[in-house]
């Protein structure tokens, strides 16, 4: 999987040099490209944003600048996704769909976000990561990157895959390793047994347990 990512805080993706991610990197498993939006500005300052026509606070990216940086991917194939709190909210339904892509251009608002000219010619589909407002779209690019590779093959153990909240629609249930006792609260009993069946059952109880508590609304589905 290749993602490329137009962005004004190309710094901001060093996090994804750690761990899980870092290694899909080096592996060769995923590849990230971080594009510069500001290396497209033609004007003297580097200036990439102005003020909003119509009047209103802060900054809007302009249309040119961003354009030029889309155009430099020299895109033929690969979706666009806008990072935005006006697209459709990820969950990972749509997280699975995006994994079957080879490539994905990611575009990345700051400030009040971009031109909307630019947005209508280039972008297929705007993603909002949930509903609350941040500074950027550098925060949701990583989240849409770290999620869609973990589908990516040899990234993850598939079990890892399989097991977790959200896979079969419930959140997950409670995990436990050594030591047996800490701070005088024994692991339950069960995962002691060497019992598999008994094991699992327990497993989706605590599955369905937690889910009507924090998430009826998984159960409705
Ligand atoms: C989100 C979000 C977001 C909105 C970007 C204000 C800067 C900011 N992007 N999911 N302008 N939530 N973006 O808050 O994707």
């Amino acid at each position: 999987m290749k993602f490329d990512v137009l962005t004004l805080f190309p710094e901001m993706f060093s996090s994804l040099e750690q761990s899980i991610i870092g290694r899909a990197v080096e592996n060769e498993q995923i590849s990230i490209n971080l594009v510069n939006i500001r290396d497209f500005s033609t004007d003297k300052h580097k200036k990439v944003d102005d003020t909003p026509y119509g009047g209103g606070a802060g900054m809007v990216m302009m249309p040119d600048v961003v354009y030029r940086a889309y155009e430099s991917l020299n895109n033929k194939t690969a979706k666009v996704i806008y990072m935005s709190p006006k697209g459709k909210t990820l969950n990972q339904e749509k997280v699975e769909e995006l994994s079957k892509e080879n490539h994905l251009i990611i575009l990345c608002g700051h400030y009040e976000g971009i031109d909307q000219r630019v947005l209508d010619k280039i972008v297929d589909e705007e993603i909002s990561i949930g509903d609350y407002v941040l500074t950027g779209g550098e925060i949701p690019a990583m989240v849409l990157i770290d999620s869609v590779s973990r589908y990516v093959k040899g990234v993850l153990k598939e079990e890892s895959i399989k097991e977790e909240s959200f896979s079969n629609g419930l959140l997950e249930y409670p995990q436990y390793t050594r030591p047996e006792i800490f701070q005088g609260e024994k692991v339950p009993e069960i995962l002691l047994s060497g019992n598999h069946q008994e094991i699992d059952k327990w497993r989706k109880e605590k599955s369905l347990e937690i889910t009507k508590k924090n998430r009826p609304d998984l159960l409705e589905k």
